[in-house]
C-alpha cells in the first residue's frame, strides 16, 4: 500500500478553471473560502517536519513536494487553496519561501530577457543564453550530429510519447557511427519532469561540450577514445513542452473572466511535473493533455511521475497509487512510453554509469531510494546497496566538484520506482540523480550557466567537472567487469540476461541484451556490468537504532500565563544525531516549547519548538545539534500554577543488528553469432572489478 493519501485533487479552483475554459463565467457566491480561492497566489513553503513522523504525515497530504528537504524540513509547492487547508489542518508548522511563483516567474523572465540582450554569447559551450524549447533541443541534436558525424549521431528513442512525439538522443564517442566495439557506455538524462529545465540544459551543454573538444582536449579525447556517451536531454517532451510554452508568464489572476472574478492558481502548466497520461491504458488523443492539464493546479494533476514508473521496488513507499496526485507511479511498472525508452536505452548497452538530472536543491543521490531498515518484498529490510562504499566514492568526487551534499536518496524522503533504484539494481551499473541548483525548478538563465560551469568556490569545476568525473568512473575497470578473448572477425557478439524482478506489488521479467562486433584483429574486449544483480547479491543487513548518549532533566514552576523561563543547556559532544526535548507536566496544563540556540555575540536562533494544544505534552527534535550552549524555554501559554519536568537527550545512531543476507550468483549468456546464427554459447559469471577471459574457439571452428 503505497502511504500516500487518496485525498482527491479535483479542488475548487479546477472546476472554476475548466468553467471559465469552457467559455462559462463562474458564478461564485460570496463565501470567504472561494474568494480566497479566487485569489490564491501559488507559493513555495518550508514545512517544519523534524520528526520522521512528521515527513510521512506530509507525504500522506498529497502534496507537491520538492527534493529541498533537510533533516526537519521540506519544501513544498503550495498550488491552490486545497493545498494550503491541508498544510493548514495536518498541524505541521510551515515558513513561506516564494510568496508568489507567478510574480516570480514575471520577474525571471525579465532577468532572463535582460541577460539575453546583454549576451552575444555566453560562456556555455553552446553559447546559448537563454533556456531552450523543445524545437531548439530537436535542432540542437540534429545540427550537433551533423557538424562532426565522425563523432556524433543522433539517435532516436523507440517509442513516441504520448501525444505521439519523437524522442531524440545524442551518441558521442570516437568512431560512432560503426557497430557496438565494447567499449563502456556513460547515459546522460534530463527532463523526466516537465518543470526542471536546467536538467535538459546541462545535458546538452555536455553533449556540446564533447564534440567541440574531442581531437583538441587531451582529457575528453582519452574518455571519447574508450567509450560511448549517450544523452537524452528531454526525456519528457510532452510534459516539457508545455511547461515551457504553456503558461510561464500568463498571470491568469489579471484577466477578467466575466466580470465577477479573476483567476486562479497556477495557471497554465509552467510548474507541470508529470507526463501526458490523462487516463490509465488509453493512448491520449494528441493534444488532449494540453486541455486536461490546465484544469489542473499547475498542470501537475494529470499525469505519471516518471521518475516512479521504473520497475525498481514499484509500488514501494514515496510513490503513489492515485493518478492526481504529484508522484503518481502509473498503472504499472513500465508503463509509460518515456521509460520505456529510458529501460530499452539501458537495457540494451553496457552502461556502466548513468546520471538523471533534476532540479532543484544541490544535492547528489544515490540508491537506494527508500531507508534501509524498510521492509521489502522479501520480509527483510532493504539495507544498504552493496556497492555503497563505491557509489560514495564517486559521489564525493562529483560533489568536490558542485559543492552538492553527496547523500542517498531516502535520507530526503523514501522514493521507490525511481530511475537509479532500477538502473543500479538491474544493471549494477552506478546511477545518480542530480538535484541541480540551489532555491528553484527553472532560475534566471545565468544561474545554469554557473551550475555547468561552476562559479564562486567551484569556479572551473560545477556540474562539468562532475560529469566528467562520472565519464571517467563510466571507463574505470576497477568499477565494471570486463570479458575479453579470442573471437572470429566481424562475429556479433551477444550478453543476455533474463529475470523475474519482484517489485512491492508483485513481479516483472527484465531482459538485458547488448551486442557488440569483433575487430579484424580477432580480439575482443567488453566492458560490461557484472553479471549478478546488485538487488540479488549477498548483503549486509543493518538496522540502526537512536540509542541515548546523554540525558539532562530539569523541574520548574509555577508560573503566571505569558511567562516564560530559559533553561540553559550545553552540548559537549561532537557528531551527536539528535537533540531531543521533552517537556512533561502533571495534567492539565498548557505548556509550549522553544529551543534556542546561543550565538557567539549571546543572541539567541531558534533551532526547535513544539506548541500543542492543552494537555498534549511538548517534544522537539534538533537534527545534528552542534556543540555550544542552547536556551530551553519554556512558556506558559494557558496554565495557572503549574509545575513541569524538561528533559533534555542526546541521541546517537547506533547499528543494534547486523546479518550478512546470502544472495544468488547469476550468469550473463554469451554467444557469439554469424547472421544471426549462434555458433557458441558460454555462461560467464564475472563480478565488479574483475577480468575474465572467454576465448570463443568453438565459433571460430565453426565459422
Ligand atoms: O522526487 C523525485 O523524483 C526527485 N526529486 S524532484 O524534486 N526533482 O522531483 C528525487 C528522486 C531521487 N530520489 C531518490 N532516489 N530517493
Ligand atoms: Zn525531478
Amino acid at each position: 500500500m503505497s502511504p500516500l493519501s487518496r485525498r482527491t485533487r479535483v479542488s475548487a479552483v479546477a472546476a472554476v478553471a475548466a468553467l471559465a475554459l469552457a467559455g462559462v463565467t463562474p458564478a461564485l457566491g460570496g463565501s470567504s473560502a472561494q474568494a480566497d480561492t479566487a485569489l490564491f497566489a501559488p507559493r513555495l513553503v518550508t514545512v517544519d517536519t523534524p520528526t520522521r513522523a512528521d515527513k510521512e504525515l506530509l507525504q500522506r497530504l498529497g502534496l507537491d513536494l520538492t527534493e529541498h528537504a533537510g533533516h526537519d524540513y521540506v519544501e513544498v509547492v503550495l498550488h491552490d487553496a486545497t493545498d494550503l487547508d491541508a498544510l493548514l489542518h495536518s498541524g505541521l508548522g510551515y515558513d513561506v519561501r516564494i510568496p508568489d511563483l507567478i510574480a516570480r516567474s514575471v520577474q525571471n523572465e525579465q532577468v532572463n530577457r535582460a541577460y539575453a540582450a546583454a549576451t552575444l554569447e555566453s560562456p556555455l559551450p553552446s553559447g546559448r543564453d537563454a533556456y531552450r524549447t523543445l524545437a531548439d533541443y530537436n535542432d540542437d541534436l540534429r545540427e550537433l550530429a551533423a557538424i562532426r558525424p565522425a563523432i556524433a549521431k543522433r539517435i532516436t528513442l523507440p517509442h513516441k510519447s504520448l501525444d505521439g512525439r519523437t524522442v531524440y538522443g545524442i551518441e558521442i564517442g570516437r568512431n560512432v557511427q560503426a557497430a557496438e566495439d565494447g567499449r563502456p557506455v556513460f547515459v546522460l538524462l534530463g527532463l523526466h519532469h516537465a518543470r526542471e529545465w536546467p536538467s535538459g540544459e546541462l545535458a546538452m551543454e555536455f553533449a556540446y561540450d564533447l564534440v567541440q573538444n574531442y581531437g583538441t582536449d587531451a582529457r575528453i579525447t582519452g574518455l571519447l577514445d574508450r567509450s560511448r556517451v549517450v544523452v537524452v536531454p528531454v526525456v519528457n517532451v510532452d510534459g516539457f513542452e508545455l511547461s515551457r510554452t504553456d503558461g510561464s508568464l500568463v498571470d491568469l489572476r489579471e484577466v477578467d473572466a466575466g466580470g465577477t472574478v479573476s483567476l486562479l492558481g497556477t495557471p497554465g502548466n509552467a510548474y507541470k511535473r508529470k507526463n501526458c497520461r490523462v487516463v490509465d491504458g488509453q493512448d491520449p488523443i494528441d493534444g488532449t493533455c494540453r486541455v486536461a492539464s490546465a484544469t489542473s493546479p499547475g498542470g501537475y494533476g494529470v499525469g505519471v511521475d516518471l521518475n516512479r514508473n521504473y520497475g525498481g521496488f514499484w509500488g514501494g513507499p514515496g510513490a503513489s497509487d492515485v493518478f492526481a496526485d504529484p508522484t503518481y507511479r502509473g498503472a504499472g511498472p513500465f508503463s509509460e512510453p518515456e521509460i520505456q525508452n529510458v529501460r530499452e536505452l539501458i537495457s540494451g548497452r553496457q552502461v556502466t554509469t548513468m546520471i538523471s538530472n533534476h532540479t532543484f536543491s544541490n544535492l547528489v543521490l544515490r540508491p537506494n531510494g527508500v531507508h534501509p531498515d524498510t521492509i521489502g518484498h522479501d520480509g527483510l529490510p532493504v539495507g544498504n546497496a552493496p556497492d555503497e562504499e563505491a557509489l560514495k566514492a564517486l559521489g564525493a568526487r562529483m560533489t568536490a566538484a558542485n559543492g552538492y551534499r553527496n547523500i542517498h536518496g531516502w535520507e530526503l524522503y523514501d522514493t521507490t520506482g525511481t530511475t537509479e533504484d532500477w538502473s543500479y539494481n538491474a544493471t549494477g551499473g552506478f546511477g545518480y540523480t542530480f538535484e541541480i541548483g540551489p532555491d528553484e525548478f527553472h532560475p534566471p538563465f545565468p544561474k545554469v550557466v554557473d551550475e555547468y560551469l561552476g562559479a564562486g568556490a567551484y569556479a572551473g569545476k560545477g556540474n562539468r567537472e562532475a560529469y566528467l568525473a562520472a565519464l571517467e568512473n563510466a571507463v574505470d575497470t576497477a568499477t565494471h567487469a570486463v570479458i575479453s578473448g579470442k573471437a572470429p572477425k566481424g562475429a556479433t557478439l551477444r550478453l543476455r540476461k533474463e529475470f523475474s524482478t519482484p517489485t512491492w506489488e508483485g513481479s516483472f521479467t527484465d531482459r538485458l541484451n547488448s551486442t557488440m562486433k569483433v575487430g579484424m584483429d580477432g580480439r575482443y574486449t567488453w566492458h560490461v556490468n557484472q553479471s549478478t544483480r546488485p538487488v540479488v547479491q549477498d548483503k549486509l543487513v543493518e538496522i540502526t537504532e537512536d540509542q541515548p548518549v546523554r540525558s539532562q532533566s530539569f523541574q520548574g514552576g509555577p508560573t503566571t500565563v505569558g511567562q516564560s523561563v530559559d533553561h540553559p543547556f550545553t552540548v559537549t559532544e561532537t557528531g551527536i544525531d539528535v537533540l531531543q526535548v521533552d517537556l512533561d507536566w502533571p495534567t492539565p496544563d498548557d505548556l509550549d516549547l522553544e529551543v534556542y540556540r546561543k550565538n557567539a555575540d549571546g543572541s539567541l536562533t531558534e533551532v526547535g519548538s513544539s506548541g500543542n494544544s492543552v494537555n498534549e505534552k511538548e517534544q522537539t527534535q534538533i537534527g545534528a545539534p552542534a556543540p555550544g550552549d542552547y536556551v530551553l524555554r519554556v512558556i506558559n501559554f494557558a496554565s495557572i500554577a503549574p509545575s513541569y519536568t524538561l528533559t533534555a537527550t542526546l541521541f546517537d545512531s547506533a547499528v543494534v543488528s547486523s546479518e550478512e543476507v546470502p544472495g544468488l550468483i547469476e550468469t550473463w549468456t554469451l554467444t557469439c553469432e554469424k547472421d544471426g546464427r549462434v555458433l557458441q554459447r558460454e555462461s560467464v559469471v564475472v563480478d565488479r572489478g574483475q577480468q575474465v577471459r572467454v576465448d570463443l574457439a568453438e565459433c571460430s571452428r565453426r565459422w
